[in-house]
């Protein structure tokens, strides 16, 4: 009863912020992303009567006690296949964790599609995806390859709360985003707090439901007829609306650094020069710069002249989650 698996990150085009349900982790909006190729994380996942308690260990480092994410994750899992053997699992990610690069994402699909092969679950993707949506919204979207839609769904009981790809990697081969790390810092706020207290406490929550349809219906119809300008420019757009509710929240969640807004106006800058790039940015410092293949070099190296660029991570459309062979133990 063993297996692993890999996941890909992914970074929403459209974002999620808010949640209607938090026990099923239902959102309140629709969100758009893509899965990046590059930005992975692989988890092998073993249930034996040789474990005596649930042994995690995610980037050598042995999960403490009080992270729940994991455990409960591995329980549901547990419940669904009728076992009741104890886990080790190992887990190891190619990117700094909880700077806003979207590792619990890829960390939960990852974990989801390992403990559901180890426990010998025969589920369809649109399952896992959730299945991997109780364990953390976003990794439902990792679930999935390339261009993918999560939608919020209606029924209380989630199921039909689910991801699924409108477009494959092959379908937009040059679409790039470049990650750029400025700081690896684990964050204050953890993104769970954060929704939470915004949906409580925005006054200007209630716009950003009202207009998500608008950028939801641009951002998908733009991936379809592969039209950079409309995706790039609303994607931007809606990042700047959640960050304007985030900044909003009491109290304020500010993820932005002097390094951030050093990027932002760079980007901007750029743009207007007629090098065509969007930015992006989740719950963390780091900002992903989205451009074409055609100028992803120069881009690059004009982000890694600034300041407070440490490292870039560029990243095209990828796989979703898969079995692989190779064990991490
Ligand atoms: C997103 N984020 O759409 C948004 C943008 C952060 C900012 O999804 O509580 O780790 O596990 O459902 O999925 C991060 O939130 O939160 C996230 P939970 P999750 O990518």
């Amino acid at each position: 009863m063993k297996a692993t698996a890999i996941a890909n990150a992914n970074i929403a085009l459209v974002k999620y912020w808010g949640k209607r349900n938090s026990e099923l982790i239902l959102p309140y909006n629709s969100s758009i992303s893509m899965t990046c190729e590059g930005l992975s994380t692989i988890t092998t996942v073993e249930f034996s009567e040789k474990y005596e308690k649930d042994i995690i260990i995610i980037n050598d480092e042995e999960l403490k006690k009080d992270e729940k994410d994991v455990l409960g994750h591995l329980d549901r899992i547990r419940n669904l296949a009728g076992i009741d053997y104890k886990a080790k699992v190992v887990s190891q990610s190619n990117f700094p964790v909880a700077a806003g690069l979207a590792s619990s994402a890829s960390g939960l699909a990852a974990l989801t599609l390992a403990a559901v092969k180890a426990a010998n679950l025969n589920l369809s993707e649109k399952e896992l995806t959730i299945l991997a949506r109780q364990g953390s919204g976003s990794a439902c979207r990792s679930i999935c390859e390339g261009f993918v839609e999560w939608h919020r769904g209606e029924k209380e009981d989630g199921s039909d709360s689910f991801a699924e790809t409108i477009a494959k990697k092959e379908h937009w081969k040059e679409f790039r985003i470049i990650a750029t790390i400025v700081s690896e810092m684990k964050k204050k706020i953890g993104s769970r707090a954060g929704m939470a207290q915004t949906v409580s406490t925005c006054p200007y929550y209630e716009n950003w439901l009202r207009t998500i349809d608008e950028d939801l219906k641009a951002v998908r119809e733009g991936i379809l007829k592969r039209d950079f300008t409309a995706v790039g420019s609303v994607a931007e757009y809606n990042c700047l609306k959640m960050h304007a509710l985030m900044i909003t929240t009491r109290p304020s969640i500010i993820y932005w650094e002097p390094a951030t807004m050093e990027i932002i106006h760079s980007v901007l800058r750029w743009r207007s020069e007629g090098l065509e790039c969007y930015f992006t940015i989740d719950a963390g410092p780091n900002v992903k710069v989205m451009c074409l293949e055609k100028d992803v070099e120069e881009i690059n190296n004009r982000l890694l002249e600034l300041d407070g660029v440490k490292k870039t991570i560029i990243c095209k459309p990828g796989d979703g989650a898969r079995v692989i062979d190779r064990h991490l133990f």
